[in-house]
């Protein structure tokens, strides 16, 4: 009830309000009294835990936070859409191991960043969503207040936990909770529910120091067993044809230089999922990915590490991993190495589960493993080391060719080429076929480096993205999108403009979801679903913000221009036009696509 009437009395800002002094003489003197309210609570907390930049979208009630935040030395990222926002804020959080702070307004802004919470908890993307929201006696009495919405109970279930703070002396610990949630265990989405009456509450501005909580250890380390770590090791020891995975999860951990150990040591080949690209140099001789549809099946000893055997790994059964139909057991004996207990034995059986933090995880195995280990028989090596050369020099092949019109692969020759030149560059990937295409021809070789789609396949990250990856490591963006998936955050390359970021953005343009030339079967007038306008300027976009807009046809012109970009760091969108054919449904999962038998 105080902190109702002091929200009631409460100024918008941090206010030094005139408190009675008793002093001698009789006389009352007027001593100032510091007081502190909400909102520089709020960024207070923030600060204290080593956040530097917020990602939003101002608006009621949280306009005012965001200008005292970028007073009080935060970096606050405008942008035109919270779902664009929310990715940047996840991906930031994937980068740095810091959960990445999404702020938005009541109800609809809320729902449109939720996209992006549920994302990074599927992803294991740390984050926090911080909206404000309306008066909580309207609301739940559901009297019709401004944006009305009970936020806390519907993203409770998207995210990993979601809190609410009412009173400014919970702001702390509201903060610290949300800062564990988001980065300890398994990284996920956390929603902070703000009301609007929270920020201009005030309180002595001592007690609201002390109130601040600086979270210690955030991201415990979580040591593996040591029989976990032996059980393991005697599996692999025992493999005529092992095989690493290396997961996003990998990836995350920043235990780069033990995880490149551990596969060099044990001398076993690796495929890296799409977000480890780069953890290893994708041309280092134990990678396997040129001959993946060939080890999945074969391996008889497959070492998961922060992978999960979802969907992206056919649930670790099936046709591709050798089974005899589509949900029988390949037969393969599976370690995981994962930081979820529960994670083992959701698709197929885990023989060796190792339980900790991957970094924890990798340096315990790397304790067992020494000079005397066994390296996997030739025979094996051998054979991917065949399929690979085979592989490669088909690709190659096909990259060399110069089509008219320009399709994935020429287009994406100069992508591999300007990526190979510029390592520290990072790649942002959407679309389908220009997802897939992208992931299989463009080599990676530096960590994280490759951020794309993710667990879902979910298009609109591109911009969002591109503008987190800019803003927190200062390096050159490249965002590889398709030109549907570029149209869910397209309104951004505003952002990128008026931030002045160096994103370079290569739309390979095909007119169409997954291809553009459907044609309406009733001869109607309507476009088919899935074709888009032809030959769209989407440089003109660009353009119109000020930025770098170049409309290409060929590769050497899609060359020129990518060099151009690096170069300059100037805001760029590169129209490729890719033959409209060249795509095939979904990409490469055709499969998943359930289609009609009948005409
Ligand atoms: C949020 C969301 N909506 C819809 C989809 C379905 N979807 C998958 S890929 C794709 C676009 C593919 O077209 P494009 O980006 O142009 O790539 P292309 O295959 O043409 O290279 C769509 C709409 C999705 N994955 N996510
Ligand atoms: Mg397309």
């Amino acid at each position: 009830m105080e902190s109702i009437t002091a929200a009631r009395k409460g100024t918008a800002s941090a206010a030094t309000v005139a408190a009675p002094d008793i002093t001698s003489g009789g006389q009352s003197n007027v001593q100032p009294q510091q007081e502190t309210d909400g909102f520089h609570l709020l960024i207070d907390a923030l600060k204290l835990n080593g956040i530097d930049t917020i990602f939003g979208l101002p608006g009621i009630p949280i306009s005012d936070l965001t200008r005292k935040a970028q007073a009080a030395g935060l970096r606050v990222i405008s942008f035109r859409h919270e779902q664009n926002a929310g990715y940047a804020a996840s991906i930031a959080g994937f980068m740095t191991q810091k959960p990445g702070i999404c702020l938005t307004v009541s109800a609809p802004g809320f729902l449109n960043g939720l996209t992006a919470l549920a994302n990074a908890t599927t992803n294991c993307f740390p984050m926090v969503m911080i909206s404000g929201s309306s008066e909580r006696e309207v609301v739940d009495l559901s009297q019709g207040d401004y944006e009305e919405m009970d936020q806390l109970a519907i993203a409770r279930p998207l995210a990993k936990a979601a809190f609410r703070v009412l009173h400014a002396e919970d702001i702390g610990v509201g903060v610290a909770r949300a800062i564990r949630a988001a980065v300890s265990g398994r990284p996920g989405g956390v929603y902070l529910d703000l009301p609007a009456k929270l920020f201009p509450q005030t309180m002595d501005a001592e007690a609201g120091r002390q109130s601040l909580i600086k979270v210690v250890d955030p991201a415990p380390r979580q040591i593996p067993s040591q029989d976990a770590v032996q059980r393991a090791l005697d599996l692999i020891k025992g493999a005529a044809r092992p095989l690493i995975i290396l997961g996003k999860g990998a990836a995350y951990s920043q235990a780069d230089a033990d995880i490149r150990a551990l596969v060099e040591k044990t001398g076993i080949p690796y495929l890296p999922m799409s977000m480890a690209k780069g953890l290893l140099p994708d041309t280092h001789e134990q990678s396997a990915a040129a001959a993946r549809s060939y080890v999945l099946p074969e391996a008889d000893v497959v070492v998961l590490i922060g992978a999960r055997l979802n969907w992206l790994l056919s649930h670790g059964k099936g046709k591709t991993w050798g089974g005899k139909s589509s949900k029988a057991w390949g037969g393969q004996k599976f370690v995981q190495v994962d930081i979820s207990p529960t994670e083992a034995d959701s698709n197929v059986r885990i023989d060796a589960p190792v339980i900790g933090d991957i970094g924890s995880c990798v340096k315990a195995m790397l304790a067992g493993i020494d000079a005397k280990w066994p390296k996997p028989p030739a025979e094996w090596l051998n054979a991917i080391g065949e399929r690979k050369s085979r592989n490669i020099a088909k690709m190659a092949e096909t990259l060399a060719k110069n089509p008219t019109p320009m399709n994935f692969h020429s287009a994406l020759n100069v992508v591999r080429d300007v990526i190979k030149a510029n390592p520290d560059a990072i790649l942002v990937n959407e679309g389908a076929n220009a997802l897939d295409f992208t992931r299989s021809i463009v080599d990676m070789y530096k960590p994280r480096k490759r951020l794309d789609v993710g667990t879902w396949g979910v298009m609109g990250i591109g911009m969002g993205f591109s503008i987190a990856a800019a803003a927190v490591s200062g390096e050159q963006v490249i965002a590889v999108e398709g030109d549907s998936a570029f149209g869910f955050s397209g309104m951004e390359v505003e952002t990128i403009c008026r931030y002045n970021l160096p994103v370079c953005v290569v739309i390979l343009n095909n007119n169409g979801v997954y291809r553009g030339d459907e044609v309406n079967p009733t001869g109607g007038a309507d476009p088919a679903p899935l074709a888009f306008t032809k030959d769209a300027r989407y440089e003109k976009l660009m353009e119109a913000f000020g930025g770098v807009g170049v409309h290409v046809t060929t590769p050497a012109e899609l060359r020129n221009a990518m060099e151009d970009a690096v170069r300059s760091h100037k805001p760029t969108l590169i129209n490729a036009l890719i033959d409209e054919k060249a795509g095939t449904e979904s990409g490469r999962i055709t499969g998943l696509n359930p289609t009609a038998k009948k005409a």
